[in-house]
């Protein structure tokens, strides 16, 4: 399943440092020549893809990356430190084109596709010349020397095609779009009435310390669906990309466990029937909507849920945030922590 992540930012790389002027002042060399050093450079800018991000979330929050500047040059000929360069990780796949209407917005600036790739995209002005080098034979007492080069502001639009890693499946109006809204940024609409979703959505989680993955809120899926039944076959095959799903089934208005244990049997059952291997992905069962149960009704759905499946089964409220953050934890490990 592909999408789009795109984002807006701008770069500036570090101005360079002034040349200095000044004279060598010395006790016996009272005409003592120049001696102005020369300014650093400012910090360039690179990106460099890295195969351990997948999404541009780290760019969502702050949006300028500026580098050092050099340091001006000082006296007895010493140079201004250079500032460090400045290396911008993103994500393999991620393709930069320019923002600018005059040389050609959209223009392709890089295609980052191999770890380790970098590019420079916004070289550092360089450093002044200090006075020391103005010295002539007509000009022994020089004073001129040199500003710093501006450093380069460049927009650019940042663009990733998005592989999502796991999919909210289940029965139309099981809470697939409020979930996926609660977690991420995307924002589906949501309504009371089944089929609510069209396309596949796609958000980001962002877990913070530049560690993310992507989620995609499917469209309900019905009985024979793997026979084009309802929205269909299409989505199904968006499933078969993904690494595992999370299975939101809506206990909150059942009458009894077996009737909300049904809605868990029909979607397996179009799975089987659509592709067998899907049944040997990794699954996590989330009962939905437990905001508007009690504890005891909860415990009662998901003890016969455990049992069902021989697996733990983790009840949540995207409405009230019960157990979301613990959710987003156990997706980031696709559920590796949770067995029993
Ligand atoms: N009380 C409560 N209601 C919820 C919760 N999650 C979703 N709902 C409601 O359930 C209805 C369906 O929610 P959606 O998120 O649109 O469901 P969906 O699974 O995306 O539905 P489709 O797109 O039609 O497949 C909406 O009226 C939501 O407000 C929840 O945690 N608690
Ligand atoms: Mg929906």
């Amino acid at each position: 399943m592909r999408f789009i992540d795109e984002v807006v930012i701008t770069i500036i790389s570090g101005n360079g440092g002034n040349g200095h002027s000044s004279f060598r002042r010395e006790k016996y060399y009272p005409l003592g020549g120049p001696d102005g050093g020369d300014g650093g450079d400012g910090g360039c800018i690179y990106f460099q893809a890295d195969n351990g991000l997948n999404t541009l979330a780290t760019f969502r929050s702050k949006r300028v990356f500026k580098a050092e500047h050099g340091e001006d040059g000082r006296n007895s000929q010493m140079h201004g430190k250079y500032a460090e360069d400045l290396i911008l990780k993103v994500p393999v796949g991620t393709i930069v084109r320019s923002t600018d209407v005059e040389t050609g917005s959209g223009q392709v600036l890089a295609d980052l596709t191999e770890h380790g790739q970098r590019i420079l995209m916004a070289e550092g002005g360089r450093g002044g010349m200090g006075n020391i080098h103005f010295k002539s034979s007509v000009q022994q007492a020089p004073k001129t020397c040199t500003p710093g080069k501006e450093g380069q502001t460049i927009e650019l639009d940042l663009e990733l095609k998005l592989i999502a890693d796991i999919a909210l499946i289940g029965l139309p109006n099981a809470g697939k779009s409020t979930m996926i809204s609660s977690i991420s940024a995307a924002r589906p609409k949501i309504a009371d009435y089944p089929f609510t979703t069209l396309e596949p959505n796609l958000g980001v989680v962002d877990m913070g310390d530049e560690c993310s993955f992507v989620v995609a809120d499917i469209p309900g899926l019905i009985e024979d669906a793997s026979e084009g039944k309802g929205l269909g076959v299409k989505f199904l095959k968006h499933i078969e990309r993904t690494k595992a799903f999370v299975h939101l089934i809506d206990v909150s208005w059942c009458l009894n466990e077996f009737e909300a244990f049904e809605q868990y049997v029909t979607i397996r059952e179009e799975l089987r029937k659509f592709n067998e291997e899907l049944l040997n992905k990794k699954e996590l069962v989330c009962l939905t909507k437990i905001d508007a149960m009690t504890d005891e009704e909860i415990d009662k759905y998901v003890n016969f849920f455990e049992e069902q499946i021989d697996r733990k089964v983790l009840p949540v409220s995207s409405v009230s945030g019960r157990n979301i953050s613990l959710l987003k934890s156990l997706m980031l490990k696709t559920f590796e922590d949770y067995k029993e």
